[in-house]
């Protein structure tokens, strides 16, 4: 039984990628694989592209799919050992996670960061409480530390549109009025240091994300510098990390626009504020990779969805 919960569930990136747009050639291949089998999607948080790629992977391969908006339409989850469940939350993950793996073959699972708190966050109570329960292979869909779907697309897609050998690529953070989870940088990071590319990695002072994540990945404040010669500019925006949640700086300085991208591919996951993190120029411009990162969502889940369902006995 093979879960997908972070980058580390990938053995060799390269391959990945490379039998994902095999994939994407010849979407209805492997239609026989998931034959009377079973993918559960739940959402504890909103989604477009997640939801419909995932879905679209899983019927390309055979599969059945049955989706629930979690956090809307289930029962309050309590899931704390041992509470007295005298309050708000009606239902407990341990009946929760052993019921839907009745139904299921595989289990899908979004649940964003609180960023309310840290040590909650970073123990990723949501997604190891289901894999923890679960009787089936658990697939995450974006938990609090990491967007696995999503990184993956993206290196499929720089494999599609690089014109070097060695590309450089910069992630950027980007201004944004919300407070955002960390977790698509982190796995955008987590994927670049597995590949052959010049990253670099800027945002304001301050806004360092975990250590354990970013190692000793090239970290510039000056973002004109970091995005001198880029051949891709991922812009994303996440809340502070030491000052947990918080959004501290709204810089407009920060924006993507055309003349700051230069000659680079604009790359973002969606959804993506206008004006406020990239301009309108770059987006509606020819260097705009965002609808093609979208696509690859699909192939990046069907990969995945076919490496689990091998597993499976
Ligand atoms: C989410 C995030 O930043 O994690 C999902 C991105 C795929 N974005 C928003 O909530 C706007
Ligand atoms: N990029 C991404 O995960 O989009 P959704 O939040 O719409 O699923």
């Amino acid at each position: 039984m093979k879960h997908y919960l972070s980058i580390n569930d990938i053995d060799s990136v390269s391959e990945w990628v490379e039998d994902a747009l095999t994939l994407k050639k010849d979407p209805f291949a492997s239609e026989k694989l998931g034959k009377q089998r079973t993918i559960g999607l739940l959402f504890f948080n909103n989604s477009l592209r997640t939801r419909l790629s995932t879905q679209k992977a899983a019927l390309n391969l055979g599969m059945k799919v049955m989706i629930m908006n979690f956090g809307k339409d289930g029962w309050a989850l309590e899931f704390e050992d041992g509470t007295i469940m005298d309050k708000g939350n009606a239902e407990h993950i341990k009946e929760a996670a052993q019921v839907v793996s009745q139904y299921c073959d595989i289990l899908g699972i979004r649940a964003f960061a609180s960023l309310k708190n840290q040590e909650e966050d970073a123990a990723e109570v949501v997604i190891n409480s289901f894999k923890k329960y679960a009787s089936i292979p658990v697939l995450n869909m974006e938990s609090s530390l990491s967007h696995p779907l999503q990184a993956l697309a993206d290196a499929i897609t720089i494999e599609e549109y690089k014109k070097s050998v060695q590309p450089k690529i910069v992630l950027s953070w980007a201004p944004h009025p919300k407070a955002l989870p960390q977790a698509v940088a982190n796995s955008f990071i987590e994927i670049m240091q597995l590949q052959n590319v010049n990253f670099t990695i800027t945002h304001p002072e301050g806004y360092e994300l975990d250590p354990k994540v970013t190692k000793n990945s090239r970290i510039e404040y000056d973002q004109d510098k970091a995005l001198k010669d880029a051949d891709f500019v991922y812009a994303k925006n996440w809340s502070n990390y030491k000052d947990y949640g918080k959004v501290i700086n709204q810089d407009k300085n920060w924006m993507i626009t055309q003349k700051k991208l230069g000659g680079a591919k604009f790359m973002h996951c969606l959804p993506v504020r206008r004006n406020v993190v990239v301009e309108d120029a770059v987006l509606d411009g020819n260097q705009s990779l965002v609808i093609a990162q979208a696509n690859n969502r699909t192939f990046a889940a069907q990969i995945v969805l076919k490496k689990m369902l091998e597993t499976l006995k």
